[in-house]
């Protein structure tokens, strides 16, 4: 293929349309190299052989469940106290993994195996039966009995080389017993059903959604290469884990396999009383790795506190973090820094960070400011620190290869760079030119990396951006990454790109983040990060991507912040106004108004956008982006406390409506809204020209929190929307910490209904951006005599304001079905 043949086969990515040009050559370079890397480093395809388990030939108790023995395969399950279950084939124990925060939970020794009475085993625990079938199917049923979940026998595909002497037909029926061949490289498929009622959620940040519709989404971590629209799949964060809410129950899944791979989902279709349901389907495929998978089951809120336990709980960004920030690629110098910030205080407008993208650094290298354009970076840093403004810089892990960076020199001399199958450093081709890559699956270059924020700390950062870390390298042919055959050390145990791809962003951010940690103990880290996997909010938090500017892309941003918060990781946020181009001041308005009611808040865009102040868009614009802020600063005590919350149970900040009342259909296909915390519906306006929404309500009253009238749900209501506000209730009976005139907090009460049942909600308050040990403060709230009671759980004195707001509803104002 030469240069001109590659232009027309449209594989090279936007960055090498200049071929002939050097970094078009380098490209061409790190294509030919990943060619030769991967025929030496790769097994070849030969001809394969499929295996299905066979027939269960017996098994072996152990401690919470055991080993279920099959002619050519077997099956480990194990209950552990947390209650999640792992189901492990061909030998697959629970460990090692990246996903685990602390190896394998303890056993639930309650939990024994024992034989069913049609020849297969099961292991009832507490809130999860499994049952094993005598051919290998694993149905996963409530401890009521109802099917949740029915993974059928899974087929493995293998090299003949690696089982040559059994014959096909010996290995695909029911053979005799016989040990497992050697699995290594096999690919594997699985075939799951649900219920015909069920729903999918999760796998990680999808730009369409939050509701998982008909369709294969891989399993790649992937820079989509320019702006995405909703339906580009996979983008840069993906994880194995699906959320499945249904009548019967809602579960979790979490395949613990960082290969390439898919999930392909159909929705079921309900025989409409005719008892013929059609169940839902999902196909889970691996291009390798091991077949092992864990189980949740209960309440969204107890299943996704499971995943935390079992994953890790999100880190708590600093108190500022949940402020206003603002950046884009490009701000061109120190001056201009300025004077966004002069404009932000100008105007009275909060804000709390500003963050400096690839721009600043010299020549696009990591770890290097641009003395010309910021010939003074510590010092601006504490001149906008002095206004309450913190910096943030963005960090990409590609490092330029050119003796002389002192970064590639002190990388090449402890060896830290991933090689090729030959044993060469692997070029690729980034921001900065020809770049090497570290490699963040090694201990010992996690520690290496995690020194380099020395250099930012020094520079007056208070936080990292991290981007590029899928990771990209531009490249010919269609690549955008590295070799499949590059060698990564993955703890000690050795392997390639295939397996280690996946998890590149989630140790970068490891190693980040135990570089800060290490750097500025008495901080709480804060980073955020474009790529990662299962676990990554251990970490910190992430964001969009480059979505693309348009209507559909502000729909796009608020179901990748819905399905990474199912996912696991709750703290991130859009590119407001989108990244691409110039958004019309009106899609402008309507992104900042969802923006600010997610964690992130961030105003970003792109090198050739147009501008994102709040100013730039008119002075209409301008007055209701400046209500949108101070309504943010108002609710910073319970972003604060739901970011508490998030750290402590896993439930994110932001959560589909369906969350207290997975059993109400029409709120499980709801997308354009979201629960903030307990307290708060947030109806955004998705829609151009739009003034008024319907607004479906889940299951209690609900008051909008500018009118104060009342609607009962479930059933749905028709909201005001005008161009100054997005529609916003709130739950009766909440109690919302908000921040009251002196800057002391304040509760919001909103009027219970009449009757013993009453509402509640919390506090913590945050004591600083350090570890300081927070106290989660319960109240409760009644209705009493037409007054409203507000008491602390533990019996003390309130200690803080309370306003009561909202009142009865009028006729007219119940919700519809
Ligand atoms: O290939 O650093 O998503 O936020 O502004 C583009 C420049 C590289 C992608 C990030 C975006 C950032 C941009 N980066």
């Amino acid at each position: 293929m030469d240069a001109r043949d590659l232009v027309r086969s449209g594989k090279l990515v936007r960055s090498v349309k200049a071929v002939g040009t050097a970094r078009g050559l380098r490209s061409l370079r790190a294509a030919w190299q990943r060619r030769r890397s991967d025929a030496v480093g790769l097994p070849r395809r030969g001809p394969e052989l499929a295996r299905v388990p066979g027939v269960v030939t017996g098994a072996d108790p152990q401690p919470g469940g055991g080993v279920v023995r099959f002619a050519r395969s077997s099956l480990r399950v194990r209950v552990t106290t947390g209650g999640a279950v792992f189901c492990g084939w061909d030998g697959a124990a629970p460990e090692p993994s990246y996903a685990l925060v602390r190896g394998c939970p303890e056993v639930d020794d309650r939990a024994v195996l024992e034989p069913d009475t049609v020849g297969g085993w099961r292991v009832v625990s507490e809130r999860v039966t499994v049952a094993v079938s005598r051919l290998g199917a694993v149905e996963v049923r409530t401890p009521g009995g109802v099917m949740l979940r029915r993974d059928l026998p899974p087929r493995w595909w293998e090299p003949a080389a690696a089982v040559a002497g059994s014959a096909p037909e010996e290995r695909d029926g029911h053979g005799p017993d016989g040990e497992r061949p050697a699995g290594v490289g096999a690919r594997w498929q699985q075939r799951s059903e649900v219920a015909a009622d069920a729903r999918f959620f999760g796998l990680g940040g999808r730009s369409s959604g939050p509701r998982l519709r008909d369709g294969r989404y891989r399993l790649w971590n992937t820079d989509p290469g320019g702006a995405f629209r909703p339906g580009d799949d996979p983008l840069s964060l993906t994880v194995p884990v699906q959320l499945v809410v249904a009548d019967a129950g809602t579960h979790l899944v979490f395949h613990d396999n960082s290969w390439d791979g898919s999930v392909t989902l159909r929705e079921g279709e309900e025989g409409e009383g005719s008892g013929h349901d059609r169940p839902g389907g999902c196909w889970t495929r691996m291009e390798g790795g091991p077949l092992r998978y864990w189980v949740i089951v209960g309440t969204p809120a107890r299943v996704m506190h499971s995943w935390a336990s079992l994953t890790g709980t999100p880190a708590v960004p600093p108190a500022w973090a949940l402020g206003h920030h603002h950046a884009r690629w490009g701000f061109g110098n120190a001056d201009e820094v300025r004077r966004v910030v002069a404009g932000y205080r100008e105007r009275g407008l909060p804000l709390s960070a500003l963050h400096l993208d690839i721009d600043h650094y010299a020549g696009n290298r990591v770890f290097t400011v641009d003395t010309e354009r910021f010939p003074d970076l510590p010092g601006l840093a504490t001149e906008l620190r002095g206004e309450g403004v913190r910096l943030v810089s963005i960090v990409d892990p590609a490092v330029k290869a050119e003796p002389g960076d002192a970064v590639y020199d002190s990388g090449s001399a402890a060896d830290v760079f991933v090689r090729d199958a030959l044993g060469l450093e692997v070029r690729g081709e980034v921001w900065p030119g020809e770049s090497v890559f570290p490699d963040f699956t090694d201990p010992r270059v996690r520690k290496w990396w995690g020194a380099l924020y020395a250099e930012r700390l020094a520079q007056g950062f208070s936080g990292v951006w991290h981007d590029m870390n899928e990771p990209v390298s531009f490249g010919a042919f269609g690549g955008t990454t590295l070799p499949r055959s590059a060698r990564h050390t993955l703890e000690g145990r050795g392997g390639d790109h295939r397996e280690a791809h996946n998890v590149y962003g989630l140790t970068m951010a490891r190693a980040g983040y135990e570089g800060l940690r290490e750097l500025r103990p008495e901080e709480r880290p804060f980073l955020f990060s474009r790529s990662g996997w299962a676990g990554l909010q251990r970490y910190g938090g992430s964001w969009s991507g480059d979505v693309a500017t348009g209507w559909p892309g502000l729909r796009a941003s608020l179901a990748l912040v819905l399905g990474l918060g199912l996912s696991g990781v709750p703290y991130s946020g859009p590119d407001i106004g989108g990244f691409t181009g110039s958004p019309s001041p009106e899609l402008y308005l309507r992104w900042f108004q969802l923006g600010a009611y997610l964690p992130l808040f961030r105003t970003h865009s792109a090198l050739s956008a147009g501008r994102r102040e709040p100013w730039e868009f008119g002075p209409r614009v301008l007055r209701f982006a400046a209500a949108a802020l101070r309504e943010r600063q108002r609710l910073h005590p319970y972003f604060l406390t739901l970011a508490q919350l998030a750290g402590r149970t896993g439930a994110p900040y932001v959560r589909p409506v369906w969350w207290r009342t997975p059993k109400d259909r029409a709120l499980r296909d709801c997308e354009d809204a979201f629960l903030l915390g307990d307290a708060l519906l947030v109806a955004p306006v998705l829609e151009e020209g739009a003034e008024q929404r319907t607004v479906r309500l889940p299951r209690g009253r609900w008051y909008d929190t500018v009118t104060g009238v009342a609607y009962e749900g479930p059933g749905r209501a028709v909201l005001d929307a005008p161009l100054s506000r997005i529609p916003v209730l709130a739950r009766a009976g909440s109690v919302v910490p908000v921040a009251g005139a002196d800057g002391g907090v304040e509760l919001e009460v909103w009027t219970p209904c009449p009757g013993r049942k009453g509402g509640g909600g919390v506090l913590v308050e945050d004591r600083g951006d350090g570890w300081e040990k927070t106290e989660v403060v319960r109240f409760s709230t009644r209705l009493r005599a037409g007054e409203v009671r507000v008491e602390r759980e533990d019996g003390a004195e309130v200690g803080h304001p309370v306003r009561v707001r909202g009142h009865a509803p009028r006729n007219g104002s119940r919700g519809r079905r």
